[in-house]
């Protein structure tokens, strides 16, 4: 079995001993990561805080280039990154409408070359005869990026590249179920950049690293992509020396289908935004409102699409959805459906766990629920969507609205100049029409109300890994 080391200032690091890292779809280990302690983060900091000053004043077209040669050695190991996101995540290779261990590692190589063409130009605010005013971009100092099990390479690459491109430096912690394709692309951006440049430190649950980097002093930022309760933990942590924060929390995003639609034509499409990735995705979509007048009809697709979804190892290539990542999260949808049935809903199909090895749920659609059930206002984050029935469409823009979530959300319609409208009343950082989840890379993604501060992406992601120094020049 693989033993994967931690890497501080460019260095391999095996702590006094490791922890197993569980293949979902087995339930067994299939590789070990160095079980480090605070005392590494300390060790990281100060290779972090000692590779600032050189890295934050190399020219910038030299770290763009660094960066583009980080996309082409994620690319160049493509085939080992995706089976150890399969290995540790679940997802399958290919997985439903091409959502898999493919998509996210081909999303972190595009992430990561867009990421490194962006610009942050000097902005000239006034230039006349009394002053000429510059805003100036500034690197913040020590980036700490903690991230979770869903997607785990790809949100590292969010986090890392656009710390590293706006001239940072940066210590890592992933999530202590996938720390191994993280652990490698860290491996690999080393052989390419500067000692201490990127560090990353993985521990077992309960080691304390994550509130170790929230707290630490010699950290200037934290990027957290995790649940909304740790998120609160970290802002609590980080406030000893004012940490910039970017926060990515948890979504129950809510779609809402309007009665011009045709079940039969968009409900696959509402499948796979619902339950890519096992609905272990921040924004997919968790509440489905659908008006009374097609109700019946789009429950009925769902469920047969449901039926139809081939689930089971990701290593297959047929397979569509894989296990729930693991156990306390299939306990949690499990506890969600029991309360659901304990209130009347109505399971079209699926509501069990499936036998055998591994944390594998079938893919479930429930009807006849409403707000106010734990399955509609808390976020599932597994393969179960409630479908609920509206008649007024004030009425359910209130109802979407009212959650203290506001990631994203969607309105689905052939009138797309009606649907932009209500969808601009949803409270939520992003809205779709006739979609739903749909990210790229210059596109900034984040969160309203308690889904998170700050987004990421693009030109205004990366200037959250900046401050602004304002230059007044007398004449
Ligand atoms: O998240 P945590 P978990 C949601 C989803 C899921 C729930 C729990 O609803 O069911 O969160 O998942 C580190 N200080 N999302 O338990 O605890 C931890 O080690 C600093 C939504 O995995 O938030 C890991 O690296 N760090 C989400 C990371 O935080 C701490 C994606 C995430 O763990 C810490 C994942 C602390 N005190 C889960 N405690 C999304 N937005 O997509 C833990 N960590």
């Amino acid at each position: 079995m693989k033993n994967y080391f931690m890497i501080i200032d460019g260095k391999p690091v095996f702590a006094d001993s490791t922890f197993p890292v569980i293949n979902p779809a087995t339930g067994e280990a299939f590789a070990q990561a160095a079980a480090g302690n605070i005392s590494h983060v300390d060790d990281a900091v100060v290779a972090a805080r000692a590779a600032f000053p050189a890295w934050s004043s190399t020219p910038d077209a030299e770290r763009q280039r660094l960066i583009h040669a980080i996309g082409a050695a994620l690319e160049a190991n493509m085939p080992e990154l995706m089976e150890l996101v399969t290995k540790e995540n679940g997802k399958p290779l290919n997985g439903l409408n091409g959502v898999g261990s493919g998509m996210e590692v081909g999303g972190a190589i595009a992430w990561t070359h867009v990421t490194a063409d962006l610009q942050l130009p000097v902005e000239v605010i006034q230039d006349n005869d009394e002053a000429r005013i510059e805003v100036h971009r500034k690197p913040l100092g020590v980036v700490g990026s903690i991230t979770p099990w869903n997607w785990p390479l790809m949100i590292a690459i969010w986090h890392v590249i656009p710390a590293l491109r706006a001239g940072n430096t940066v210590v890592l912690k992933p999530s202590e179920l996938t720390p191994v394709a993280t652990l490698r692309f860290v491996e690999l951006a080393n052989a390419i950049l500067p000692p201490g440049v990127l560090n990353i430190v993985t521990g077992r649950s309960g080691s304390g690293i994550g509130a170790a980097i929230a707290k630490h002093p010699g950290i200037d930022k934290i990027v957290f992509t995790g649940s909304t309760p740790t998120g609160k933990q970290i802002m609590q942590n980080a406030a000893g020396n004012l940490k910039r924060m970017t926060l990515e929390l948890g979504g129950n995003d809510a779609g809402i289908v309007l009665s011009d639609v045709d079940p039969k034509a968009i409900a696959s499409k509402l499948f796979g935004v619902a339950f890519n990735n096992n609905g272990q995705t921040c924004a997919c979509l968790k509440r489905l409102y659908v008006h009374e007048s097609i109700y019946e009809e789009l429950c009925a697709e769902l469920a047969s699409i449901a039926r139809k979804t081939i689930v089971g190892n990701g290593m297959s290539p047929e397979t569509q959805l894989g296990p729930v990542q693991n156990q306390a999260q299939l306990s949690f949808v499990q506890e969600l459906a029991e309360d659901a049935r304990s209130h009347g809903a109505r399971f079209l199909c699926g509501g069990r766990v499936m036998d055998g090895v591994g944390y594998f749920y079938e893919p479930t659609v429930v009807a006849d629920v409403t707000d106010g059930i734990r399955l509609v206002d808390e976020e599932p984050f597994g393969p179960i969507l409630p479908v609920i029935k509206y008649s007024d469409i004030d009425d359910v823009i209130r109802r979407a609205n009212n959650s203290p979530n506001g990631l994203g959300g969607s309105i689905w319609s052939n009138d797309r100049a009606k649907a932009a409208e209500l969808a601009l009343r949803l409270e939520c950082g992003t809205a779709w029409v006739n979609e739903h989840g749909a990210i790229q890379p210059d596109a900034p993604f984040g969160g309203v109300k308690q889904s998170g501060i700050g987004v990421e992406f693009g030109r205004y992601g990366l200037e959250e890994y900046t401050s602004i120094q304002t230059l007044k020049i007398m004449k």
